[in-house]
């Protein structure tokens, strides 16, 4: 436990495996009523959180699994909560989760499949539900959900990669449609999506030292000029650079001490920047950010599927494109 005192500057991990766990068992909160609309993205930072601090165990495995299933809808897909539209985004979220159990086989992978393959447009790019949205999220998420489904036979993968590399700036970043400005979680979709596409000859990662920009003088690093550190870029930025093969663009050491400087020492969790309220976003992308910094007491995370590397899932698909 981390009951004693001197936890200041080191990763208080029980403190923040707790904080999720209370936060997951806290349903008559106003806070639970206000994110049922993306209840299923919180569960999958929260589980990846556990499961990349060695504390999956603590969760009802079984409860969560049967509660994702109850999120898909007959069109295949799944919406954030049960009885909600389906978004790609939902479907993602369940499927990392039920590959984080190992019960991907609970579900009809061609009928997932299907839901995604429909979503894409003639262009390459795809949409995110019936309302018609394209932007590259989308495009990542439907071939990291495809990969890990087995199918990305059902996508045009060489257009999808084409309609990502349109996305591609004079600064070397990335945004979310073609003309659109840089933006650093917009980065890490386009390069993640390019990876999985087996398609990252379509960029130019010398150009792409715009992320080596984002760090700002406290250490932490923003998502475009001019803007305020956020711990959350922590994973958007190294990730990317991680697949890139260019962690040693940032200043580790400074980057971690104010990921740190953003727990809650005694409650545990992870603000977005010092000071502020913790949450279960920030906390999740925060200890994936040091996962890539291979911080003493945590898993290894995968870049490219925000998974942890542990089952050795997506080992085969690094050695490929080694
Ligand atoms: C599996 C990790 C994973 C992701 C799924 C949803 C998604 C795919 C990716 C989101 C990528 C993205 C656009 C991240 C950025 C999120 C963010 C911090 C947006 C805030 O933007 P602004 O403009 O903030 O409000 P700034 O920092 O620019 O002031
Ligand atoms: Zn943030």
């Amino acid at each position: 436990m981390d009951s004693e005192p001197g936890t200041s500057g080191r990763l208080v991990v029980d403190r923040h495996a707790r904080y999720i766990c209370t936060f997951a068992k806290a349903v008559d909160t106003l806070e639970f009523y206000l994110t049922e609309h993306f209840r299923l993205s919180g569960v999958y930072w929260g589980v990846t959180a556990l499961a990349l601090l060695g504390h999956l165990h603590n969760l009802d495995g079984e409860g969560i699994v049967k509660w994702v299933l109850s999120c898909q809808n007959a069109d295949g897909g799944f919406g954030g909560s049960p009885r909600h539209d389906s978004h790609i985004l939902y479907t993602l979220s369940a499927v990392q989760i039920l590959v984080l159990y190992d019960k991907l086989e609970l579900v009809d992978a061609d009928q997932v499949a299907s839901y995604i393959s429909k979503l894409q447009q003639s262009n390459g790019s795809f949409i995110g539900d019936s309302w018609g949205e394209v932007d590259t999220r989308f495009s990542y998420v439907a071939l990291c959900c495809c990969w890990l489904l087995d199918r990305l036979d059902r996508l045009n993968v060489r257009k999808a990669a084409q309609y990502v590399a349109s996305c591609r700036n004079f600064d070397g970043g990335f945004g979310c449609t073609p003309g659109n400005e840089s933006h650093a979680g917009q980065v890490f979709v386009c390069v993640a999506a390019l990876h999985i596409a087996d398609s990252l000859d379509l960029l130019d990662a010398d150009l792409l030292c715009w992320l080596s920009e984002r760090q700002t003088a406290g250490g932490g690093l923003n998502g475009r000029p001019e803007k305020l550190p956020d711990v959350c870029y922590s994973w958007w930025c190294l990730s990317a650079l991680s697949i890139l093969g260019r962690l040693h663009w940032i200043d580790q050491t400074a980057l971690q001490d104010f990921i740190l400087s953003c727990q809650d020492e005694d409650d545990g969790g992870i603000s977005d920047r010092p000071e502020d309220m913790v949450d279960v976003f920030h906390t999740f992308f925060g200890i994936a950010g040091l996962c890539l910094m291979g911080h003493p007491g945590l898993k290894a995370v995968d870049p490219t599927f925000a998974l942890p590397l542990e089952d050795g899932f997506a080992a085969n698909f690094l050695n490929e494109n080694e």
